[in-house]
């Protein structure tokens, strides 16, 4: 089954808005395989945003991922890399859709409260940055015969 990326930013844990992130996520049915809270180092946050490396908001992105601790995990699905990129909105919150994470619980672009990768590609890199293979739990849900058909 397909795997994405997701983490709760340091505003998102901030402002304890890690249960209903991960509520929602539960909720749609998506399987959650690992799950941590951790701080990024420098040198972590420099490989996970190596795209926007020499962009303008480059350093205030590095200063504030590092700032706090994040919730990271791996969230498996059937085309769960769009569909959670669906659930989280457009990056700036104030033209996300209203009824998404960002939408919801937003307002500026450099805090918009969730990372999640932006392709198959990007989550096989962030899953690897982030997690050892032997975290990732392999597990039957008994539940999935009612979430697909
Ligand atoms: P994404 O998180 O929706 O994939 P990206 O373009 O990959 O968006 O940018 C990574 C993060 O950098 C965004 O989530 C946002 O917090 C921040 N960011 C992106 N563009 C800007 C900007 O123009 N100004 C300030 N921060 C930005
Ligand atoms: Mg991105």
């Amino acid at each position: 089954m397909e795997r994405t990326y997701l983490m709760v930013k340091p505003d998102g844990v901030q402002r304890g808005l890690v249960g209903e992130i991960i509520t929602r996520i539960e909720k749609k049915g998506f399987k959650i395989s690992a799950l941590k809270m951790l701080q990024i180092s420098r040198e972590m946050a420099e490989k996970h945003y190596g795209e926007h490396v020499g962009k303008p908001f480059f350093e205030s992105l590095v200063g504030f991922i590092t700032s706090g601790p994040v919730v990271a995990m791996v969230v498996e699905g059937k085309d769960v890399v769009k569909a959670a990129r669906e659930m989280m909105g457009a990056t700036d919150p104030l033209k996300a859709a209203p009824g998404t994470i960002r939408g919801t619980m937003g307002i500026d672009i450099g805090r918009n409260v969730i990372h999640g990768s932006d392709s198959k590609e990007s989550a096989a890199r962030e899953i690897a940055l982030f997690f050892d293979e032997k975290e990732l739990c392999d597990y039957k849900r008994e539940i999935d015969r009612w979430i697909y058909e």
